[in-house]
């Protein structure tokens, strides 16, 4: 939204766990019955998952063209959301995203011991080179979509964990990181400065 100018207040659920008893879930469970984030809401309207804030702000901003024009593309760049929506599971989780962390060694000895891992960066690889030589960049449909969004957190894991990924992936990641909307997501998360004990599955410390 704020790569694409939408306007919107942004509230700060922290983490402190996960169970029900967490302040985390009493604030998020009176807004949002799944009791995740983020949810978009919109006077008595309350929308949650990702996939479906996209699609709404795709329909109800028709001229921010968050989604490419173009009906074949469109599809494709659907495609490819609901392929991260519901995958790469094993680079997920093994990888979780943070993104003032630097873990090069972590990257590098599960790259070397998980096949899973290892299976999805190489499609995330190809996909994104594949879509960088079809449309000529910068982004992955040409101009910024919910695609880039989508693909943004896993960029960031690149980074973290300092997976080998080409040049040209690498050239994405770089302009993807300096586009005004994803700096400031990014130094908002710098400026965090917390650490979550239950997130933090290889530092014990900031
Ligand atoms: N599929 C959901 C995933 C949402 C999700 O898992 N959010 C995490 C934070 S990134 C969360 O709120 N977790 C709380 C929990 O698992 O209880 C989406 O894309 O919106």
């Amino acid at each position: 939204m704020r790569q694409a100018d939408i306007p919107f207040t942004e509230q700060m659920i922290p983490f402190d766990s996960f169970d029900e008893s967490s302040s985390f879930k009493k604030t998020i469970s009176a807004l949002n019955p799944v009791g995740k984030v983020p949810v978009l809401v919109e006077d008595d309207l309350v929308i949650w998952d990702t996939l479906a804030i996209a699609e709404y702000l795709a329909e109800q901003f028709p001229n921010k063209t968050l989604w490419p024009q173009d009906r074949k593309a469109r599809a494709h760049a659907r495609s490819i959301c609901a392929e991260m929506h519901s995958g790469f599971t094993a680079l997920r989780s093994a990888f979780p995203m943070n993104i003032e962390a630097h873990l090069p060694t972590i990257g590098a000895l599960v790259l070397r011991d998980r096949a899973d891992v290892r299976r999805d960066l190489t499609r995330i690889e190809s996909l994104f080179t594949e879509l960088l030589n079809k449309h000529q960049g910068p982004c992955l449909f040409g101009d910024f979509s919910i695609a880039d969004a989508y693909f943004a957190p896993v960029c960031m894991r690149i980074e973290t964990y300092a997976l080998p990924v080409n040049p040209v992936v690498q050239n994405y990641i770089s302009h993807l990181r300096a586009l005004p909307g994803i700096a400031k997501w990014i130094e908002e998360a710098k400026a965090e400065k917390q650490f979550l004990a239950f997130e933090e599955p290889y530092r014990v410390a900031r």
